[in-house]
């Protein structure tokens, strides 16, 4: 009865005593009971990875108190929502994020120094979260710290993969993969919602049935599974909002049980349930390729159908008429990877709520945004429509009916031009029958985003131009960005420090456009000594790292000179380590005396190849052996080294980045989309030397084209160099260093011919030959720079001051006034 109701509330309020409080003897004893309880080991006794997972649950604890309060908020309040759907996400350590955006760093410094453990060795104990290959993933991770901090009524939506990406190990400067299998210690960073689930279904056929006179649709599946939620809490900075990223699991489902222990196998039963979980076992490695496998298509199915349930579920607990979903839902497609969200949208509406085709369309067209994230053709997703038609029938059907509508919009307005229409088509035919899910992405949303200004553009006039020219309202450009939560004030103290000196506060944490305060004291001597002060502790740091990594001591006035991301041809890896040799040659070549001017370098290289990505792999073998050559030579000493960072991942960069003097960013033109390692180095003060490709460009108009090192061939100037092909003037000392590496000066000679060939004469489609020339010239203005550091300290200070508008938080008030159309929604506290 509810009077009994109101008693228990009554009882149960009184047993509560308060929120759990942050002073330092509160933290101390509940991350001794959860040391006890939790952990379940003795309080005399633990080491630090288990201080470190008594923390964690201690931290974990005071999220869900807020996310209870934040979701209950929503509830109440029903503003319009945004739910992001991404297969990926790199989220990296949790630890030290949640500390600061809860806002209790120093209390838990201070009772964790009086237990006798330090803060910093216990957040060293916290593995990645790497449920992502890249930038794309990171930039899924920034976005929803941005939307926590910001209040957004928003979701994520992902797969719980069970294994993250590989493990790079170096043996004999070859990388291997090994898994990694991130669960094995537990994971107090999420909870398992076990009531929260949902059947998928797969195969099947497709029948037609009548009701009411009328003919419909029915998928009658061959197989289902269960999707089962897991909840990680995000909290926002300086707020009590916390929202919800939502990873889906695969699990039997019971209803497969029933018929397989009918037919009597018990053992063949068991083991077809263990199946169902290999769904979401696995994130592909590999990087903007794709290969059309039927477990990627399942788990792109998998994690749309688990969420699109959730979200309608959400929906219809308190609306009924599904006309008004896109009043209160907007849906981001994060690339293409959930884009069979657009079909299974279609097939619900019309086939379980039976409503007409052009409403439901119209329904659909109205919730759904697309971000792509590429210029790469190979990027661009394409399922065979064999494998559509065995896993998802109804799905394929839909997609043919959106096509043939499509069509006939098209002729209606631009008539039987044959060679635009089957541009166009959604459906490719050719060789093997596909979907280009792009198409059909940007057919059905109703607005398409680029992720930098020059990525846009080239959206516009050459990538999607067809659909630009029939739709130009649609498209739109959502510079990315990145957080200045993780990138500098977890990942930079020191820094984070003193900027809020200089600036008088710490709102630039939330407020980023204060940065810019610090360009009034650019020349200022006394932050010119403090800022040099900070540079060197990281540099002390990376220097730590690098020796226990690779057994190298590198000088600290050396210029640390840093490239991290996924090795790719496009990102020229290739062209950075050809420098090097020829940097190491005229080393060799040269004087004794001339030797003392040389500045010192030590070259840093980090990144994962495919596993699959033969030249990849070849280009991380070529950095070994070319460090192993000039490392060990005693002519050179310290004015050269060359280093590969094993492992690279987002707790490796958040230790390098903030140690870096110089970063590279020298994508052919036209090729990076956007880039986003770019911002994080800017914002810690880190000088670029890029070329003018993704969002350099914006960078340049922010800093000035005199506070960074910029070359190469602009993006209208590619295709015509193509064209010339091995006509091109490529500078003598660029042919002499392939030369070196084809007569076998770095061993492996036979190994790295294939290597050599994708950069000479027409086959240098990325230009590293013409470029060779500008590239050494920018080289030698920051070597130039170096030498000056009252002027390197400037550009420095310059680099941060202007980074305010790479911060994800920008981008994210931009999608939400001009894409998805909601409003902040506060917790109050
Ligand atoms: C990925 O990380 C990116 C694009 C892709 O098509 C795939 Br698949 C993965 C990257 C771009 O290469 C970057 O230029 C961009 O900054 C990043 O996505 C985030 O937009």
């Amino acid at each position: 009865s509810s009077l009994d109701r109101t008693a228990k509330a009554e009882r149960m309020f009184e047993l509560m005593d308060g929120f759990l409080k942050n002073d330092p003897v509160s933290l101390q004893k509940d991350i001794l009971d959860h040391v006890e309880y939790t952990v379940a080991r003795s309080r005399f006794s633990f080491d630090d990875f288990e201080a470190y997972q008594a923390l964690s649950h201690c931290i974990r604890d005071r999220l869900i108190e807020r996310w209870h309060d934040t979701q209950i908020h929503f509830k109440r309040k029903d503003p319009k929502r945004v739910y992001f759907l991404s297969l990926e996400y790199l989220m990296g350590r949790s630890l030290s994020n949640s500390i600061i955006n809860l806002g209790i760093r120093d209390q838990c410094a201070d009772a964790l120094s009086q237990l006798g453990f330090e803060f910093e060795v216990l957040a060293e104990q916290e593995g990645d979260a790497a449920l992502g290959n890249g930038g794309l993933a990171r930039l899924s991770a920034c976005q929803m710290d941005s939307l926590a901090t910001m209040d957004f009524p928003a979701w994520g939506y992902g797969l719980r993969y069970q294994y993250g990406l590989f493990r790079q190990v170096i043996l004999d400067g070859f990388q291997h993969e090994q898994p990694d299998y991130w669960l094995n210690f537990g994971n107090p960073w999420e909870i398992e919602r076990v009531h929260v689930t949902y059947p998928v279904k797969f195969y099947g056929t497709v029948e037609e049935d009548i009701s009411n006179g009328e003919k419909y649709k029915v998928w009658i599946p061959g197989e289902m599974v269960e999707a089962v939620a897991y909840d990680n809490p995000i909290p926002g900075y300086g707020t009590r909002n916390t929202i919800t990223l939502r990873l889906w699991a695969a699990k039997p489902s019971n209803q497969h049980d029933m018929e397989a222990y009918n037919t009597g196998d018990y053992i063949d039963a068991v083991v077809t349930r263990q199946r169902a979980e290999t769904i979401s076992s696995i994130l592909y490695p590999d990087d903007r390729s794709h290969q059309g496998k039927e477990l990627r298509l399942k788990q792109q199915y998998f994690f749309v159908s688990a969420s699109l349930q959730d979200i309608i579920r959400r929906f219809k607990d308190g609306h009924k008429d599904l006309n008004q979903f896109p009043d209160k839902v907007a849906l981001q497609l994060n690339d293409t990877h959930p884009a069979l969200a657009i079909p299974e949208v279609m097939r619900i509406l019309v086939d379980e709520e039976r409503l007409g085709w052009n409403e439901a369309f119209d329904i659909t067209c109205k919730i759904f945004s697309f971000t792509t994230h590429t210029v790469l053709a190979e990027a661009l997703e394409k399922i065979p429509v064999d494998l559509l038609e065995s896993l998802l029938p109804r799905h394929l059907q839909i997609i043919y009916d959106i096509n043939s509508h499509f069509m006939e919009e098209l002729k209606r307005r631009i008539g039987l031009d044959y060679n635009r229409l089957s541009r166009m088509s959604i459906v490719e035919e050719g060789a093997v029958k596909s979907i280009r899910m792009a198409n059909l992405s940007i057919f059905c949303s109703h607005t398409v985003n680029g992720v930098s200004r020059l990525h846009s553009e080239l959206l516009q006039t050459r990538v999607f131009k067809d659909f630009y020219e029939m739709w130009p309202e649609k498209f739109q450009c959502k510079t990315n960005g990145v957080t200045q939560r993780r990138w500098i004030v977890v990942s930079n103290p020191s820094l984070c420090a003193l900027i809020s000196k200089w600036l008088g506060t710490e709102s630039w944490i939330r407020d980023i456009d204060l940065l810019m305060g610090l360009r009034e004291y650019a020349a200022d001597i006394s932050l010119h000594q403090e800022w040099q002060m900070v540079r060197k502790i990281n540099k002390m740091r990376l220097a730590e790292y690098i020796e226990a990594t690779s057994g190298l001591k590198v000088s600290l006035d050396a210029m640390f000179d840093v490239q991290i991301k996924r090795i790719h041809e496009y990102k020229r890896q290739l062209l950075n380590i050809i420098g090097i040799i020829h940097r190491y040659d005229c080393i060799k070549n040269m004087a004794k005396d001339d030797r003392k001017k040389v500045v010192p370098r030590i070259c840093i290289i980090g990144g994962k190849a495919a596993p699959g990505y033969e030249m990849a792999k070849k280009i991380i073998k070529l950095c070994h052996a070319v460090a192993e050559k000039i490392n060990n030579d005693s002519d050179i000493g310290d004015l050269l080294k060359l280093v590969f960072i094993p492992d690279y991942n987002v707790s490796v960069a958040e230790m390098i980045i903030p140690g870096a003097d110089l970063s590279q960013h020298i994508s052919t033109a036209g090729h990076e989309a956007s880039g986003t390692g770019c911002m994080k180095f800017l914002m810690n003060g880190c000088l670029l030397l890029a070329t003018a490709d993704g969002s350099t460009v914006e960078i340049i108009e922010e800093i000035g084209e005199d506070n960074m090192f910029l070359f190469g061939a602009k993006v209208h100037e590619v295709a015509t160099l193509r064209e010339k092909g091995s006509t091109i003037k490529v500078p003598l000392q660029f042919a002499r260093v392939v030369r070196m590496v084809r007569d076998g000066y770095f061993g492996f000679q036979d190994y790295f011919q294939s290597l050599c060939d994708t950069v000479e004469g027409s086959n240098d489609y990325y230009l590293l030959g013409a470029d060779f020339e500008s590239y050494l010239e920018a080289q030698a203005a920051a070597d130039k720079a170096f030498v000056d550091q009252k002027k390197w300290t400037q550009m420095s200070i310059l680099s941060t001051a202007g980074s305010g508008r790479f911060s994800s938080d920008r981008t994210i008030q931009d999608y939400a006034e001009q894409t998805w159309g909601i409003e902040p929604c506060r917790c109050p506290l």
